[in-house]
């Protein structure tokens, strides 16, 4: 019996079956297919009928191979929503989190209630990006989204909504807007009237693992299918990929590495300290009532982006083609905080690497061999600081990193981060979002007791690279020319 697991990530998305044999995960992509966003006008938008149409293809596909579905879950990116009006339709196209409709709203929304009130009800960091920021946004601006909305749903509810017709909101997605009261385990209400925001808008949440609603007959008419269970996954696209962590042990540091990379621990309960707060860390739900511990780190977006500009002016180059020009490059030339919000729109990405060179007293990179050996060294040097940060918060010593997501095809970055590190970096799986999305539908069927059996099962599975630490003095010396040029001073 198979399991259906749709994954969509900010630039592509896939479906991918999954079943058991001979104790081991098998998986298959069935469908990938890219996730575009549209600018319109000012506007950036996710194309959301898209998605629902990849969807449908997906479930098609498994027409064709005459697959027996025993249920389907989707997770994506996070933050993101849709409004649902009242005759249940969509209103609008869902906007982008990288469109700059939110550009100095946090700091309008701090002047109404305290960061520190903000971070106590909630354990979430302070992103420009969080769904709270983003309906500031739209109530500034009088959005017909606002009045005419009754329910808001987070890009998975929304398209598990069209599946199924149900309105249901996932606890691990629902976490970070930053609008979720882990402690008392609702919504919360203090927030969501002081914003003057609707209390209706937010409705039933549920675990990941819960059966939520079947395909819808309209569209099990339209693609001539048999009725298919839903269940939530962990709905977050990183929550997924925690779950599919091929850990032994407790405690264990994780890098879910992919257009962002989200680098911390699994925590049995939010850690709330002035402390966390400080350091900009979050508290997002987790499967299985964990919290993730962790800290956004802008990741492979800045190289992703030089090289759709580069691809604009002409030069087209591969992953591995850039990686090799980054290999012959001078090591440690400049360093940039790849967290710094001038990387954070889309654009001219390697214009503003090589002012942030200058401006910081550096020699700019020119170049694309030096541009995304900069690019890859300071992410590396970042993934020291965070994991030195989440050992300090969390109280552990990690005996190494484990690295799971499509980042791990860059094997300079891995082995970049082991050397930044000092400590091994385990790499594995890839398609760990995918892989954590099946394994929670697994467990919700009783194939496995619980996600420490089923993460013995991912590793026995799926290859895992070893990368050990080299050239020590050498990341040694970078680090501290990286703490200087960034500021770090914590
Ligand atoms: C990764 C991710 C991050 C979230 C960012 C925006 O795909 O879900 O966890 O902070 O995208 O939603």
């Amino acid at each position: 019996m198979n399991v259906l697991a749709y994954d969509l990530g900010a630039s592509s998305g896939r479906a991918v079956i999954g079943h058991l044999k001979d104790s081991k995960m098998e998986v298959e992509e069935i469908h990938r297919f890219s996730n575009d966003p549209v600018h319109v006008g000012d506007r950036l938008h996710w194309d959301i009928l898209r998605l629902i149409h990849e969807i449908k293809q997906g479930l098609l596909i498994t027409k064709v191979q005459k697959l027996t579905i025993k249920s389907l879950a989707i997770d994506s990116w996070a933050v993101d929503f849709g409004m649902i009006g009242q005759h249940g339709e969509l209103i609008g196209n869902p906007y982008h989190y990288r469109d700059q409709h939110t550009d100095g709203m946090m700091e309008k929304v701090l002047a109404k209630l305290p960061m520190k009130e903000i971070f106590s009800r909630t354990g979430i960091q302070f992103l420009s990006i969080n769904t709270l920021y983003q309906l500031a946004s739209l109530q500034q601006a009088g959005s017909p989204l606002l009045k005419e909305g009754k329910h808001l749903l987070m890009i998975p509810d929304l398209l598990r909504y069209f599946l199924s017709g149900e309105a249901v909101h996932e606890f691990t997605n629902a976490t970070t807007t930053q609008m979720y009261n882990p402690v008392e385990g609702q919504w919360d209400s203090t927030i969501i009237q002081r914003m003057g925001f609707q209390e209706s808008w937010f409705g039933r949440v549920v675990q990941p693992g819960t059966h939520v609603g079947q395909l819808s007959s309209g569209i099990r008419h339209e693609l001539g299918l048999a009725s298919i269970p839903i269940y939530t996954a962990a709905e977050h696209d990183t929550a997924s990929a925690v779950v599919a962590v091929p850990a032994t042990e407790r405690s264990f540091a994780y890098l879910i590495c992919g257009t962002w990379s989200l680098m911390g621990t699994e925590v049995q309960e939010p850690i709330l300290s002035d402390l966390v707060l400080e350091l900009n860390f979050t508290n997002e739900g987790g499967a299985y009532g964990t919290y993730r511990l962790l800290k956004n780190i802008m990741g492979l977006w800045i190289l992703q982006e030089c090289r759709r500009e580069w691809e604009r002016a002409g030069l087209v180059y591969s992953f591995p083609e850039l990686v090799q020009l980054a290999q012959q490059a001078t090591p440690f030339y400049s360093l940039i905080d790849p967290d710094d919000l001038v990387f954070m729109p889309s654009g001219d990405m390697s214009e503003r690497i090589r002012n942030y060179a200058v401006q910081t007293g550096q020699k700019s990179p020119e170049g694309i061999g030096a541009v995304v050996r900069c690019i890859l060294e300071s992410l590396a040097l970042k993934y020291r600081y965070v994991l030195e940060l989440t050992e300090r918060l969390s109280g552990q010593n990690f005996q190494g990193l484990h690295m799971v997501g499509g980042g791990i095809h860059n094997t300079l970055l891995c082995q970049w981060t082991a050397n930044a590190v000092g400590k091994p970096v385990w790499a594995g799986p890839a398609e760990g979002s995918a892989i954590g999305n099946l394994t929670v539908q697994w467990i919700a069927h009783g194939d496995f007791l619980d996600v420490w059996e089923a993460r013995r099962v991912i590793r026995d599975s799926f290859p895992i690279t070893i990368y050990e630490p080299e050239q020590f003095d050498m990341w040694e010396e970078a680090y501290g020319q990286f703490r200087r040029i960034t500021c770090i001073t914590k």
